[in-house]
């Protein structure tokens, strides 16, 4: 088998890109080790970004997402002293975030790739990458229990943090940045409608988060420890806890089944460069941040529009600058929302290891946040998405 891109992994990163390049009458292959219903089933992201949503409707795959995304104008955030509400469209020029999950968009983005009768192999895992030095790299892969080849001109590295890609860059051509926080997020999906407010909380016994998916579907989450067991977790012990950790907000809180439970590591990562000869990653696959400001699946959109608008001008006209520009490109943003991520993580959270000091200056922060447009604007301008890098 031959193609111009073989795209590793579908997860948003790769589906992004396979649309993006069909669209440019590019020819690609997405490998996937999954199957269809694993991928469409994994609960994670539900905040994005207009420039997410923007790339959606450009490629015409926005009609489910019309009809059912929740429009989200608004973040509060309660801690000891109160209640921060932060009007997103006052603060930002008339910005907001759309609520849609990330499995919705997976399934839509997977449904319009086999409807379009373009090659997406399911339960086809990627075990090595040959040649990404020069300029025929073959990506060999196990598929129906036997191993075949995929030859091509790029490789996109679209298989998330625990995928192949990254490690077939020799260690020495590669940096790594590494954060890892001491503690996890447990995550739930429950049937019941969610508050008014998506709702971020800085509590003595630690972070919560309420969030939504659609009306009668809610995302919660607690901060808990790292190697936390969610099974000891029943569900009238999350519902306390959070309840608990709103405080004055908890009698809005209304519970329902928990359909879905998982713990969630905290971390940032960053390996630069994002390019390695004709291997190039995107997405979790190059940096992940920590959840708290809900950019990883925005990030891995806005890292493949910049390599599908360099391929485009690659396979047209040979020219490799715009290429040769993406790792730099990319970083950019990755850093700023690293720094974004890392200063929600740090407000909202109890760090055990804290001193007095710090804790004080913690509050402080967040009374500062309380009293000031300019600290507002600053988190509104993040959440609803800086906008993209000139190119
Ligand atoms: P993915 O989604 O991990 O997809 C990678 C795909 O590659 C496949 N794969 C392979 N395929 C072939 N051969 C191999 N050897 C392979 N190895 C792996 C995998 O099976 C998989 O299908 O990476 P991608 O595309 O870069 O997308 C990144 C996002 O999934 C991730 O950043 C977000 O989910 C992060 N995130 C959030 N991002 C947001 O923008 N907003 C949010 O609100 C948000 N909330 C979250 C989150 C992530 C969370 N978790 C569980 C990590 C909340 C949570 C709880
Ligand atoms: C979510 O709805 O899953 C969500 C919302 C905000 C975050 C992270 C996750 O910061």
């Amino acid at each position: 088998m031959r193609t111009q891109v073989a795209i590793i992994g579908a997860g948003p990163a790769g589906l992004f890109l396979s649309h993006l390049l069909y669209r440019d009458g590019i020819d690609c292959v997405v490998l996937e080790a999954r199957s269809r219903d694993h991928i469409e089933g994994r609960v994670r992201a539900g905040v994005l970004e207009q420039g997410t949503v923007d790339v959606m409707h450009e490629l015409g795959l926005d009609a489910r997402l019309r009809r059912d995304a929740m429009v989200d104008n608004a973040l509060d955030i309660r801690f000891a002293d109160g209640l921060i509400h932060l009007d997103l469209p006052a603060l930002t020029g008339g910005k907001c975030a759309t609520i849609y999950g990330q499995q919705e968009v997976v399934k839509d983005l997977v449904a319009a790739r086999l409807a379009d009768g373009a090659p997406l192999l399911f339960e086809a895992e990627v075990i090595g990458l040959d040649g990404i030095e020069s300029a025929a790299p073959v990506v060999r892969y196990r598929a129906n229990g036997a191993e075949a080849a995929l030859a091509c001109d790029v490789v996109a590295g679209c298989d998330g943090f625990h995928g192949v890609c990254r490690d077939a860059i020799p260690a020495a051509a590669l940096t790594t940045y590494d954060r890892i926080f001491p503690f996890g997020w447990l995550g739930i999906l429950s049937e019941s409608p969610p508050i008014r407010e998506m709702t971020y909380i800085n509590h003595a016994r630690g972070f919560g988060l309420c969030s939504r998916r659609s009306p009668r579907i809610s995302r919660h989450y607690l901060q808990v420890a790292v190697d936390e067991d969610p099974e000891a977790w029943p569900d009238a012990r999350f519902w306390d806890e959070l309840r608990g950790r709103l405080g004055a907000g908890g009698d809005e809180l209304v519970t329902g089944r928990i359909l879905q439970k998982g713990v969630t590591p905290v971390r940032s990562f960053v390996a630069a460069p994002m390019r390695h000869g004709r291997l190039f990653l995107a997405g979790d696959a190059a940096h992940i941040v920590p959840p708290t400001g809900a950019k990883g699946l925005n990030l891995a959109v806005a890292d493949v529009r910049v390599l599908a608008r360099a391929l485009a001008e690659f396979f047209r006209t040979g020219k490799a600058e715009r290429l040769d520009r993406y790792s730099d490109t990319c970083l950019k943003r990755v850093w700023k929302t690293v720094r974004y991520s890392t200063y929600m993580t740090n407000l909202l959270h109890r760090f055990d290891a804290a001193t007095p000091f710090e804790r004080q200056l913690q509050q402080a922060e967040l009374a500062y946040v309380a009293g000031s447009r300019t600290g507002q604007a600053m988190i509104a301008e993040n959440y609803v998405g800086l906008p993209f890098e000139n190119e």
